[in-house]
C-alpha cells in the first residue's frame, strides 16, 4: 500500500509566479531566502520560508487518508511553488494537476460577501438593514439583519443536513436538480430556527442562499453578471465561473470522488453537478492560482474599501479553542506559529478546498484534495496551512513551553463535515 502511494505520489514541477503584483523571480522550488545581515538584525520581520517536505508529507497524508489526488499551491515573496500528489481523473490515470479547475464549495461564500459588500458601499444595502426591508415576506422574523447573515448568526438552519443525512443518496437526489432560491429557503424554514437573530455563531448555508437573492433584488442582474463584472473580470481571474445550473467543468478540471457512507463502498465520480443545492453559498468554479489572486486582492483591499474589510475580518470565534474565527463571509485561522491567516474552506461533493492569505496580502495558499465525505482527508489536507504559513515546526521543547503544541484534534481545522 505504502509503495502504491509512494509510487502514485507527483510531486509537481513549479509554476512561474503570474500573480500581479507579487515578486517577480520565481524559483522552481522557492528556496528559503539564505539568512542575511537583514534577518540576523531584524529577525522578527521575516516570515518562515515554507516547508516544502511537509507540504509533500502533508499531500501524502491526504491521499492515505483516502483522496485520489491533492495538491497544493503557495505564493509569497519568493514566487510560487507547487506540489501535487496522486491522480485527478481515476479513469484514465492522469496524475493531478496544480492548475486544473475545480468546485469550490463555499469559497463562493467569500465572492458573494464581496460582491454584497460592494452593494453597500454603493449605499443601495445597510449592513444593519433588516433582511425583510429589502425582500418583504421572506423571513419569518423582521430582526434578521444583512449582518446576521454574514456572520452566520441569523439563527435560519442549514437545510442541507438533512438533505445529506445520507450521503449518496442524497447527492443523486440533487446533483441534476435546478432549485429556485425560494424553494431553498422554504426547506431551512420548514425546521426549527437554531437561535434568537444575533445571539451565537451556527454556520448554515441558508444564509448565503439569501445573500444571493439580495444581490439579485439590489442589482437586479443575476449574480453570475455579478461576480464578473466586480471580481473576475477586474482580477483576470481566467479560470473562475459560476455557471449554475449547468453541469460541466469546462476546460482542464479535476474529477471530483465522493465517498460514499458506506466503509469500502465503491467512490462516486461526483464532478458533474448543477450544485444547484448550494448557488451562491458555494457553487463557483476556480483554480488554485485564482483563488489566491481572489484572497491576496481581498485583503490588500483591492476588492472592498478599508472600512468594510475592517468589519469583513472583524472575527468572533466559531469554537473553544480560540483558533478559529468567523467575520464576514471570511475566517481567520490561528496557526501554532502564531501566524493569523484569512480566507475559506470549501466542501462540495467531490472536492475539499482550503483558500487563505496573510492579513497583508503577501504569502497565500491555495489547496485542494478530489475527495469528501472523508473527514480524514479534509484534516489531513489542512495540514497545508502548518507547513506554508509556519514553516518548519518549532521543536516540541520550544513549542510546548509557548503553548503552542497543537494535538492532531486541534489541528482538524474545519469545524464541521
Ligand atoms: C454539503 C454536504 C457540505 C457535503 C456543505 N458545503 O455544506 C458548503 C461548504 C457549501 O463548503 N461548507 C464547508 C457532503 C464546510 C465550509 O464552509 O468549509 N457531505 C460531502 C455529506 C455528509 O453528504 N453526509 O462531504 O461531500
Amino acid at each position: 500500500m505504502r509503495l502504491h502511494l509512494e509510487r502514485r505520489l507527483t510531486i509537481g514541477a513549479a509554476l512561474l509566479a503570474v500573480v500581479a503584483g507579487l515578486a517577480p523571480a520565481a524559483t522552481a522550488h522557492a528556496a528559503p531566502t539564505a539568512p542575511s545581515a537583514q534577518t540576523a538584525t531584524r529577525p522578527a520581520a521575516q516570515p518562515p520560508a515554507p516547508d516544502l517536505a511537509g507540504l509533500e508529507q502533508v499531500l501524502r497524508n491526504t491521499l492515505a487518508a483516502g483522496a485520489p489526488g491533492a495538491t497544493a499551491r503557495f505564493t509569497g515573496p519568493a514566487g510560487v511553488v507547487t506540489r501535487v500528489a496522486g491522480v485527478q481523473d481515476r479513469t484514465t490515470g492522469a496524475a493531478m494537476d496544480p492548475a486544473a479547475r475545480f468546485r469550490i464549495g463555499s469559497v463562493t461564500k467569500t465572492f458573494s460577501t464581496v460582491v454584497l459588500l460592494q452593494l453597500v458601499n454603493e449605499g443601495r444595502i445597510g449592513l444593519d438593514d433588516p433582511v425583510n426591508r429589502h425582500l418583504p415576506g421572506l423571513l419569518p422574523d423582521d430582526r434578521i439583519t444583512v449582518r446576521h447573515l454574514l456572520t452566520h448568526r441569523s439563527g435560519l438552519s442549514d437545510y442541507t443536513n438533512v438533505m445529506f443525512a445520507n450521503t449518496v443518496p442524497g447527492f443523486e437526489s440533487v446533483r441534476n436538480k435546478v432549485f429556485g432560491y425560494k424553494e431553498l429557503v422554504n426547506l431551512s424554514l420548514a425546521e426549527p430556527r437554531t437561535t434568537e437573530p444575533g445571539v451565537s455563531y451556527k454556520y448554515s448555508n441558508t444564509n448565503f442562499v439569501v445573500v444571493g437573492m439580495l444581490i439579485e433584488k439590489a442589482t437586479g442582474q443575476p449574480v453570475a453578471k455579478e461576480y464578473e463584472r466586480r471580481i473576475i473580470k477586474p482580477l483576470k481571474l481566467r479560470n473562475t465561473s459560476y455557471v449554475h445550473p449547468a453541469t460541466v467543468i469546462k476546460g482542464a478540471h479535476a474529477h471530483g470522488y465522493l465517498h460514499p457512507d458506506q466503509e469500502g463502498a465503491p467512490l462516486v465520480d461526483s464532478t458533474e453537478q448543477t450544485v444547484s443545492w448550494a448557488q451562491t453559498a458555494g457553487a463557483m468554479i476556480s483554480n488554485q492560482a485564482d483563488l489566491s489572486t481572489f484572497m491576496s486582492a481581498l485583503l490588500r483591499g483591492r476588492l472592498v474599501p478599508a472600512p468594510l474589510l475592517d468589519t469583513m475580518i472583524t472575527m468572533t470565534p466559531t469554537d473553544t479553542t480560540n483558533t478559529r474565527f468567523y467575520g464576514l463571509g471570511l475566517r481567520r485561522y490561528d496557526l501554532s506559529c502564531g501566524a493569523q491567516v484569512y480566507g475559506h474552506t470549501g466542501t462540495v461533493q467531490g472536492f475539499y478546498t482550503y483558500a487563505f492569505t496573510t492579513r497583508d496580502g503577501s504569502r497565500s495558499l491555495s489547496a485542494m484534495a478530489n475527495t469528501s465525505n472523508r473527514g480524514a482527508a479534509n484534516t489531513a489536507l489542512g495540514g497545508t496551512l502548518e507547513a506554508a504559513f509556519c514553516g518548519k515546526p518549532a521543536t516540541a521543547p520550544a513549542a510546548k513551553a509557548r503553548g503552542l503544541a497543537m494535538t492532531p484534534a486541534e489541528a482538524d481545522l474545519p469545524e464541521r463535515r
